[in-house]
């Protein structure tokens, strides 16, 4: 295992080190967790999980303030973690229960928490970013000096929306940052098949939009060039692009066999394991002592077995529920 991708200093307290390091082992532990209870037929539907690229959520969220928005596709666990969503109203959530940060209506794909401004968990491919659009229109008309941080997938930019969007956020200047997560696949298919310029940033480049390409795995590096994102758009300037380079280390889904790549490759991914690294690099820098991470980890360990018993525990939906937070009459 190498700690080489982490090769700059930082100013960040230890203690702050450490909770990206906890935030990302929480994330880890919590889908392993997902994808038993989903052997278990406890959690049904389609499950998306976020194992190989906790970096980037945890790396980016962590400069947003409070009350800035995030929306995201349907791999979300980790996004709403990351926000601060709790293991338990998540996992009740994954249960289908009433418990649920949706009230056991959303699943896996549509998690959502008011109180967190975490707008969602959405199941159709660029789907949220005419929604981010409208929540970043909403700020800059009301002069107020929030922001969107929107995630999707690499697979996303081949949606005509997406350039909808991206274009209209150019040209209103809308404080929206596009968080583009290439981990080289849009289910089966690798980039390079579905895309005539796999150049991602090019394409924020057609639309004026200033961007970067960076390390996904390196929760520093997302860090970095999130804030440096935050510090644009805050200013009034416009959306940002940031494409981080990250690779998902399980199937699309929890019903995909993974038949389309090799051994060899998961293999060259797994060595830059984002929680791996930068718990070798915490231990290499004497910013934290194995000893401290054991207990993080027995400490998450924990946690989330209560978020399983509790989702377990926690009542489904009455029948009656169908009908509420929706617009249609139903008389
Ligand atoms: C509009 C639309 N088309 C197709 C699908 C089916 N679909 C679900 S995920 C996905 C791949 C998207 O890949 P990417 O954006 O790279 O995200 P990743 O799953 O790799 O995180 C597709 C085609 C969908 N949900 N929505
Ligand atoms: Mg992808």
């Amino acid at each position: 295992m190498s700690t080489k991708t982490i090769k700059k200093p930082t100013s960040l307290d230890d203690t702050t080190l450490i909770d990206f390091y906890r935030q990302m082992a929480l994330l880890r532990v919590f889908e392993e967790r997902c994808a038993e209870q989903y052997m278990l037929g406890k959690i049904r539907g389609f499950v998306h999980l976020y194992i190989g690229q906790e970096a980037v959520a945890v790396g980016a969220i962590s400069v947003l303030q409070k009350d800035d928005y995030v929306t995201t596709h349907y791999r979300d666990h980790g996004h709403a973690l990351a926000r601060g969503l709790t293991p338990n109203s998540v996992m009740a959530e994954l249960f289908g229960k009433s418990t649920g940060c949706s009230k056991g209506m959303g699943g896996s794909m549509h998690l959502f928490d008011a109180p967190s401004n975490f707008a969602g968990g959405y199941a159709i491919v660029a789907g949220h970013l005419p929604l981010t659009n409208g929540l970043a229109f909403a700020f800059k008309y009301n002069n107020d000096k929030r922001l969107v941080a929107t995630f999707f997938g690499d697979g996303a930019l081949n949606e005509g929306e997406a350039h909808e969007v991206m274009n209209m956020a150019a040209l209103w200047k809308l404080p929206v940052i596009f968080v583009c997560e290439n981990n080289q696949y849009g289910m089966g298919i690798p980039l390079e098949d579905s895309m005539a310029n796999p150049k991602l940033t090019e394409m924020a480049k057609a639309y004026g939009m200033p961007s970067a390409k960076v390390d996904g795995m390196n929760v520093l590096a997302v860090r970095d060039a999130t804030e440096a994102a935050v510090k644009h758009v805050r200013a009034g300037n416009g959306p940002y692009f940031l494409e981080f380079s990250t690779y998902r280390f399980r199937g699309h889904s929890m019903a995909d066999p993974v038949l389309y790549r090799t051994k060899e490759e998961e293999g060259k991914y797994r060595k830059l394991d984002p929680i791996l690294t930068f718990g070798e690099w915490l231990i290499s820098n004497k910013k934290a002592t194995q000893d401290q991470l054991d207990k993080i980890n027995l400490a998450i360990e924990y946690i989330v077995e209560e978020s399983v018993k509790f989702a377990d525990e926690s009542p489904f939906p009455k029948i009656d529920d169908l009908y509420k937070n929706i617009y249609a009459e139903t008389t």
